[in-house]
């Protein structure tokens, strides 16, 4: 049989965490075929959450499930790390300063990555889906300078997923017709929902549903998409997220063949994004890894669009910069 493959999820006591291992324990991540270790790092607030996952993972009798461990020492938790799922993170509450709310990523991702630099697989491969999820990505890059940068990314398959869900739902088209969709930039409210290039059915999105629509209201639906969660459900997106992060890892590890998706990815100064930062990109995975989608046509509109939340990118950055965090 084979070698399992280890995962750690970080934040494994909170709702993200959870609504994602019993998924990869049971296959949906890396195949049916592919055994799992699971590694569970909280801090010692979330031990409890995450000790109870653990006893329910083996009340599942997950056939792939090789192990679970849990720690609260990232050293521990990443050590021969061959995926590695951000989930843990400091998101903004009421009140909360940009630069307080920087800091406190800044000491969890930086040790995390530091403890993934020194610790990991060799293969290891990271996805931050803790908020504010692209610069948590490149500060935890930024503290592990051994580990290739394309290695690191974070999660913008939600806002995509979203994005193709809300296509096909204007369209009356089933989501498998929907391709070509890209979220670019920050994961925040700035994100573009670009349909310039999408297709429906092999046919021209912009062809098919009302134009204004789709440079309008249908950008804020996806870009508050997550608002309108909290405010049906009275709480934020949690199924949704870990099938999104599940989605992002096994088309990263197993290729997306032809079929484009979103991620955000260590830029290499395509589209003229600058070199360095995480941001999102149209993005198709082969043999292992993420490439960039190269040669899309990039309108005023877009560009402009684009360009205001590689700005706020870049703001983030600087902030962390400052703070002596990167
Ligand atoms: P929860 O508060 O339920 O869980 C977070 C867990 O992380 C807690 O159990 C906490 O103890 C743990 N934690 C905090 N610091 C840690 C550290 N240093 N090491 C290990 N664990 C740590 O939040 P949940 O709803 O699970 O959301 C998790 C994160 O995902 C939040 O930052 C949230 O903003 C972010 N999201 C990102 C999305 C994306 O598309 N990128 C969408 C969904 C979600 O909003």
């Amino acid at each position: 049989s084979r070698t399992p493959v280890t995962v750690t999820i970080t934040g494994a006591g909170g709702q993200i965490g959870y609504a994602t291992m019993f998924r990869i324990a049971s296959g949906a991540m890396l195949g049916a075929d592919q055994p799992v270790r699971l590694r569970l790092l909280e801090i010692p607030q979330g031990m409890r959450g995450a000790e109870g996952a653990a006893l329910e993972l083996a009340d599942c009798a997950f056939p792939l499930l090789a192990g679970v461990e849990l720690s609260d020492d990232p050293g521990a938790a990443f050590d021969g790390a061959n995926l590695a799922m951000l989930i843990g993170s400091r998101p903004r509450t009421a009140g909360m300063e940009r630069g307080d709310l920087l800091s406190a990523n800044g000491a969890i991702f930086g040790p995390q990555g530091r403890a993934i630099g020194e610790r990991a697989a060799d293969d290891v491969r990271v996805i931050v889906v803790g908020n504010p999820a692209n610069t948590n990505a490149l500060i935890a890059q930024q503290h592990a300078p051994d580990v290739p940068a394309d290695r690191f990314t974070a999660l913008t398959r939600l806002d995509h997923n979203r994005a193709v869900g809300l296509l096909a739902a204007e369209a009356g088209a089933p989501v498998s017709d929907v391709d070509g969709i890209t979220i670019w930039g920050n994961h925040s409210a700035t994100q573009y929902p670009d349909l310039s290039d999408a297709t429906i059915a092999g046919r021209a999105a912009l062809d098919v549903v009302d134009a204004d629509w789709a440079r309008g209201a249908y950008i804020d639906r996806v870009a508050k998409r997550g608002a309108e969660i909290i405010e049906v459900r009275g709480g934020s997106s949690v199924a949704s997220a870990a099938n999104a992060a599940i989605d992002h890892v096994r088309d990263w590890v197993l290729g997306t063949g032809e079929r484009r998706t979103s991620a955000a990815v260590v830029s290499r100064g395509e589209y003229g994004v600058p070199e360095g930062l995480v941001s999102s990109f149209p993005v198709r995975s082969t043999g292992g890894a993420w490439e960039v989608v190269e040669g899309l046509a990039v309108d005023a509109f877009s560009r402009e669009r684009i360009g205001a939340s590689v700005a706020e990118l870049v703001s983030e950055r600087d902030a962390v910069r400052e703070l002596g965090l990167l």
